[in-house]
Formats: C-alpha cells, structure tokens, sequence
C-alpha cells in the first residue's frame, strides 16, 4: 500500500510539473515584452510574458539550435531582408522610461551601413528606441531616440569607439531613465548620454532586423522589453537568466531525487 501512494505521489509530481511548466511565462514588473526564439509557432514567435503580443516573422529570420544562450533556440537575422514585426499595443505606445535587454551575437564584419537590430518606430520617427550598428565595418552600436536624434553614438564594450567580435554572445542592456540613457554591455555601464524625457512615442511596430534599413547580421537570444528603468542589480538578474523558468527535466529529476532521499 505504502508504494503504491509513493507511485500516486510520483506520477502526479510529474504530470503537474509537466503542466505547470508548460504554462509558465516570463513575468516581472514592467515586462512587456519577452521573446525565448525557442520555437516558431505557424511563423508567429510567442509573446513569453502570456501577453499575446507575438512577433510575426516576415521574412528570412530564422530558429536555430546551434548557437543558443538561453533554452533551445535562438534567432539568425542572415539576410538584409531578415526581418520579424510585433504589431504596435498600448504599452509599447504609452512608455517613455523603458529598458531593452537582449543577447547578441554578430556573425559578420558590418556591412559599412546603419543596419538594423531593433527598433520601436513611432509617428514619424523610427527611434523610440532605435538601435542599429554603425556605418563603418568594425562592429558598434547606435542606440538612439528622437526629437534629437540623441543617445549612444558607436559603442562597443569598453565605451564609444570601442567594438564587438565577431562569433562571441554579449549582454546588451539599454535603460532609458527620464533624461538619462544608461548602456550596459555585459552588466557593466559603458555609456551614458542624455535623451529626451519624453521622446518620440504612439502607435507603431516593435521591428527586428529590417526596417528601411537593412538587417544587421547576428544571432538573437532572450529579448527582454520593460515600460520602466531597470537598476544594476536588475540587469544582472536578467543577463544570468535568473527569471527563466527551470526546465521541466531539471525539475522532475529533482523532485524525483528528493523523494528517493525522503523515502530511503
Ligand atoms: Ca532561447
């Protein structure tokens, strides 16, 4: 009798772990926005806060499974044309503070153009914000938001002027506090500039990749959008994938070995 509750026990662990899994989203204060590029659902990539707002692959941009930083998967922007669009909803309208975190992985030298890598437009400005690589073949990134056409001009880590490898994944974190534009590359501050407090807003897509301008090159991982300014600590919580949820496997074989402990 005994075994056959400790079997009840184990297999109903299981299943509502299982379930429970399935249904966890990435939340937080704030988070508007999460993207895992763990899985294309009918060319649509799922909204991980449970928030439906899912990004529509347009054109090229793919999953793939052989350079990943976070989960299963992670998306290659390997085209000019690469591009995914989430369509425009009130939060991403209405922020004026807001922070973009993400994982990046450039798989080529620029172009020599401004190619894309995100951008929230609104009416009439295509920086809100917008963030590209610079005109010139090293590897920088332009992070900027209109009126102005202020903020971060070619940074790389170390600061302004710096640049990225090539085939490496770095932490990029752009935090946008009233006037203040805080860049964080890897959890460390690289640059600061100031920005208007209220910058360019309204309805108008979230674009990765292509836009007017053409597609960056890179690989993509844990897309992060919040409506408000994320501390130090915060960043860092985010870059160490401390608000994934644990995998299902992790957890079963925990649980399992927990119960083997209890019951011998
Ligand atoms: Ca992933």
């Amino acid at each position: 009798m005994r075994s056959m509750i400790y079997l009840f026990v184990v297999a109903l662990l299981i299943v509502s772990s299982a379930l429970t899994t399935h249904a966890a989203n990435v939340q937080d204060e704030g988070l508007i926005l999460y993207f895992s590029f763990d899985e294309a659902k009918g060319g649509n990539l799922v909204d991980g806060t449970g928030g439906g707002n899912d990004g529509e692959i347009v054109d090229g941009a793919k999953i793939v499974k052989d350079e990943v930083k976070y989960g299963n998967g992670a998306m290659l922007f390997a085209k000019p044309g690469d591009s995914v669009t989430v369509d425009s909803f009130k939060e991403l309208e209405d922020y004026t503070d807001n922070s973009y975190l993400f994982w990046l992985n450039f798989t080529d030298p620029n172009s020599g153009g401004w190619d894309q890598i995100i951008a929230k437009k609104a009416p009439g400005s295509d920086r809100s914000p917008g963030i590209w690589t610079c005109n010139r073949v090293p590897l920088h990134i332009h992070y900027r938001f209109n009126p102005g056409n202020a903020g971060s001009h070619c940074v790389g880590p170390g600061g302004e002027g710096e640049t990225f490898d090539e085939n490496e994944w770095y932490h990029i974190a752009g935090i946008k506090e009233g006037t203040d534009f805080l860049f964080y590359i890897n959890g460390k501050e690289e640059d600061k500039q100031t920005v208007p407090k209220d910058h360019a807003q309204g309805e108008e897509k979230l674009y990765i990749g292509r836009t007017g301008y053409n597609a960056a090159k890179f690989y993509i991982d844990d897309l992060y959008v919040y409506d408000r300014a994320l501390d130090e600590k915060e960043i860092t919580k985010v870059m160490d994938g401390e608000l994934l949820p644990v995998e299902p496997e992790d957890k079963v074989a925990t649980t399992w070995g927990q119960l083997k402990r209890n019951r011998d």
